[in-house]
């Protein structure tokens, strides 16, 4: 199973824990890594969507594909890092930047009303119609003093609590993804 020819030294291992700023601790790190080599099937060093969807946990999840994108092509220290949202010791600000990264599809810092729409859209599939998605997420927005229109930045973007409830769907998926 995986790739048995690597082994991570202790410098590795401090290396990447510095990375994550402490998030795991040194034996969570040797079990991420065994996690990783698992995934790394090649052994290339790197991990693929491909190999990501092999994981039932993480194939069956509805923002899957989403994730996707922000985790093909990592390597350990990259994936640690990424990880480390879910970590006991993440803060609650740690957690809600990972949030706000899987809305802010284009990475530029702000989340438009089309990209809420988009995340509504991957939750609900075909149990709600477009129109009442557009409904909901204008309402929910107006009762947080924002538009259509408006573009949120992070501070902007905890006032609203529908975004908030993502991070329950990932946090359940991903948390029994990495096994720690
Ligand atoms: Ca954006």
């Amino acid at each position: 199973m995986g790739n048995t020819s690597s082994m991570l030294t202790q410098y590795d291992i401090e290396e990447v824990q510095q990375h994550c700023n402490n998030a795991f601790s040194q034996q969570e790190i040797v079990s991420l890594y065994e996690r990783f080599c698992q995934l790394d099937r090649n052994g290339g060093g790197f991990v693929s969507g491909e190999e990501f969807l092999s994981v039932p946990e993480f194939a069956v999840n509805p923002l899957s594909q989403r994730l996707l994108r922000m985790l093909d092509g990592l390597n350990f220290k990259e994936f640690v890092a990424f990880l480390s949202a879910f970590s006991p010791r993440a803060t609650v600000q740690q957690k809600i930047e990972f949030i706000f990264k899987v809305y802010d599809s284009d990475g530029n810092g702000k989340v438009t009303f089309n990209d809420m729409l988009d995340v509504l859209h991957d939750l609900t599939g075909q149990f709600i119609s477009e129109q009442q998605r557009e409904q909901v997420l204008t309402k929910v927005l107006e009762e947080a003093g924002y538009t259509k229109e408006s573009l949120l930045v992070m501070s902007d973007f905890v006032k609203v609590p529908l975004a908030l409830f993502v991070i329950i769907l990932v946090f359940q998926h991903l948390n029994s993804f990495i096994l720690l």
